[in-house]
Order: C-alpha cells, then sequence, then structure tokens
C-alpha cells in the first residue's frame, strides 16, 4: 500500500480510560453470572448452546477483544468508501484526542456478542458518520443516527467484533417495531429483557458514564 494509503487507520472512535474499562468489564461479568442462573436464561438455553440439557458457562463463552472502545467510522486504512471524507471532516479533526463521556445505557448478550449500549449525546453525534446504523438489518434503516453505537465486551468463539453492532441493531428494530419482547425481571442493574433467539437485554437504572478520548486506531 502506498504512504497515502497507510495515513488512515483502521478505524475512528472513543477509548475508554484504564480504570473505567476496568468498571465495565466488571459490571458484564457480574451481570453475565447472574443472567446464567436464572431460570428463564436456563429455559432457552438450546439459544446459545443447540442442546436443551447442556450447560453454559457465559463467562467461558464470551472473548475480550482488546481494549474497550465505541467505534465511530471503520476505515480499513482507508478501504472502506467515505473514510477520507470522515477523516477530513472538520469536526473529526477538531475532536481528535479530546475527552468525552459516554453514557452506557444497557447491556445485552446474544449467542454471538456481549456489548453494551452507548447513548449518544447531539455533542458526540456529530463525530457519528451518516450511513453506519444503515448496514444489514432490515428495518434498522428508520432507527434513529447513532443507534448501532456500542462497545463490544465480548465474542463468542469464531465471531468478529463488527457483530456486536449488529446485535444491536437487531434488538432496536425488534424495539420499534413494537415488539416489546417479555419482561423478564427487574434485577439490581436494571430491567431485563428477553427478545426471542437468545437475545437478552438489561436497561441499565442508572447509565454507566464512561469518560473515553475520540482517536484513532492503527493496529
Ligand atoms: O467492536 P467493534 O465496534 O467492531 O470494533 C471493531 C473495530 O472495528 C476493529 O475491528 C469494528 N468493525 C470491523 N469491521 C467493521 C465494519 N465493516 N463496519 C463497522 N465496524 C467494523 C469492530
Amino acid at each position: 500500500a502506498s504512504l497515502e494509503e497507510m495515513s488512515l487507520p483502521l478505524y475512528f472512535g472513543w477509548f475508554l480510560l484504564s480504570s473505567i474499562q476496568d468498571k465495565v468489564r466488571c459490571t458484564s461479568m457480574d451481570f453475565l453470572k447472574t443472567l446464567d442462573t436464572l431460570e428463564a436464561f436456563k429455559k432457552h438455553l438450546i439459544d446459545f448452546t443447540g442442546k436443551a440439557e447442556k450447560e453454559v458457562d457465559l463467562e467461558q463463552y464470551f472473548h475480550a477483544k482488546g481494549t474497550l472502545h465505541c467505534t465511530t467510522e471503520f476505515c480499513d486504512f482507508g478501504k472502506v468508501k467515505g473514510s477520507k471524507e470522515y477523516a477530513n471532516n472538520p469536526a473529526v479533526k477538531e475532536s481528535y484526542g479530546s475527552a468525552f463521556e459516554l453514557s452506557l445505557s444497557a447491556l445485552f448478550v446474544t449467542p454471538r456478542t456481549v456489548g453494551a449500549r452507548v447513548s449518544l449525546s447531539e455533542e458526540q453525534l456529530v463525530l457519528w458518520p451518516a450511513d453506519a446504523d444503515k448496514e444489514a438489518e432490515e428495518g434498522a434503516a428508520s432507527l434513529p443516527l447513532g443507534s448501532r453505537a456500542h462497545i463490544t465486551l465480548g465474542c463468542a468463539e469464531g465471531v468478529a467484533p463488527v457483530q456486536t453492532g449488529l446485535d444491536l441493531l437487531q434488538i432496536l428494530a425488534l424495539q420499534q417495531d413494537g415488539q416489546q419482547g417479555e419482561l423478564i425481571e427487574e434485577m439490581e442493574l436494571g430491567s431485563l429483557t428477553y427478545y426471542g433467539e437468545g437475545r437478552w437485554l438489561l436497561a441499565l437504572r442508572e447509565p454507566i458514564c464512561a469518560p473515553a478520548i475520540f482517536s484513532d486506531f492503527y493496529g
């Protein structure tokens, strides 16, 4: 690749400060530990195991994927269409290296991924690419800007982290469709809802405030 092509990163995003990374990881581990033991979860175990009787240890089931971050623009070193325009956007340039406070409003689990939903503020939405939420999921096209914003906390064996945002869009599309899901219980952290096919969402009673730096990652 030419130097020109190499000058774009793998992706842009907000990178959580290390102290808050620990807190988010702990909260997510606690959630997985609790989810594991719920009768309602055991009832739907087949979504995770393919077999009704088999047990699953969710803490082992998912594998962590590096520094906790919320991707804004995936550039793939410039191979992704529009990534150069994104990098040259004055708002992106001005915010580069600045601190933000992300609001983590929910945790979600599917047979593929575990992640945190990030609810972006108006100021943060300025850094969100216009087309990021449109991908893949039918119905996702009509979701509000920034719907895909998330932090990948773990992926099942053989699953790539790009899946986390798609799983979130899927759940939000169901919600928007008027599918309320099945309210399972009020947990200490918030209310837990089941959306079928192994999709669980815990809406946090108190969103987690996560300080993060807007920057890029070259890998
Ligand atoms: O967990 P993530 O948001 O999902 O963070 C990683 C990061 O880029 C490095 O792989 C995300 N990612 C990978 N491929 C894509 C894609 N095609 N569209 C959007 N985000 C992507 C991945």
